[in-house]
């Protein structure tokens, strides 16, 4: 499957079960905007037949590679980014749960969602179209929470894009992410506040802001549950000394972007 086809594939799974989306595109396009996306972002776990290296095969046999590492060591996560030489196709930003860091019952209840995975590497993420390829139990979802609120989202949607983010430098109407935060603001939506709207500065060539998850009914074993599901992000690139634009992440403000989901931020 091309690239493109796949992220259209992505974006049609991410923009129904996020109806912001679809909204936020047309709050844009109504002003005369066209979109590029500056990244797509997934999460995983920690595990041989669903880590960072199998959910970037896709990407990386259609032409992608890696450009850069982050550590977030409260959080308990690892993550990668990956570009590609066609600036137009939006970097791969995936993160995996390093589940060894975690207690038992945690591991345990993280295996009984593993051990439904198709046997023999048959794991086809993150093209499936629903995301989700296991059922879990709310009581489950909610023992994972205490601990993760990344795990306990990773029950509950699995392998569908965590975000799609809107490259802010190649708008036309808005001149700033301040007053592209402001327009959203305005429109009603709700950003994630935590450390200020805007994470990142000039200094460290990336500013970001996200929308808080809007929340969203799962199925889960004993019935339907509302949880917090996707967001939207947007980022402004600035250029490095030598001229060449910023094509990495800041750990610092990406720390703050995961809380997007975070039950803390719905009001
Ligand atoms: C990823 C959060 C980090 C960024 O652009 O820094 C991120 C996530 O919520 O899974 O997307
Ligand atoms: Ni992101």
């Amino acid at each position: 499957m091309s690239i493109q086809l796949l992220i259209n594939q992505l974006w049609d799974t991410y923009r129904r079960i996020n109806p912001q989306a679809d909204q936020i595109v047309k709050l844009l396009t109504d002003r005369g905007e066209g979109i590029q996306n500056d990244h797509i972002a997934f999460r995983t776990f920690q595990d041989p037949q669903i880590g960072i290296e199998r959910l970037a095969k896709p990407f990386v046999e259609g032409g992608y590679v890696e450009g850069g590492e982050y550590h977030f060591e409260e959080k308990k996560l690892y993550a990668k980014h990956f570009q590609h030489r066609d600036p137009t196709l939006p970097k791969i930003f995936i993160s995996e749960l390093i589940l060894g860091e975690f207690s038992s019952p945690f591991q345990d209840a993280i295996n009984r969602l593993l051990d439904q995975l198709p046997p023999n590497g048959e794991f086809h993420g993150p093209l499936c179209t629903e995301g989700r390829v296991w059922e879990t139990t709310f009581a489950d979802y909610e023992l994972l929470k205490k601990d993760s609120e990344y795990a306990s989202w990773m029950a509950a949607h699995g392998f569908c894009a965590n975000h799609f983010t809107i490259y802010v430098n190649e708008l036309s109407t808005v001149s700033s992410l301040q007053e592209l935060n402001d327009l959203l603001i305005t429109s009603g939506f709700a950003l994630n506040q935590e450390g200020g709207a805007i994470k990142g500065s000039p200094e460290v060539f990336l500013e970001q802001s996200s929308t808080v998850a809007s929340v969203v009914e799962v199925p889960f074993s004993d019935g339907p549950h509302k949880v917090p599901g996707c967001y939207y992000e947007f980022a402004r690139r600035y250029p490095l000394p030598n001229g060449k634009m910023f094509e990495g992440f800041v750990a610092k403000s990406a720390d703050k972007i995961f809380e997007s989901t975070d039950e803390k931020l719905q009001r």
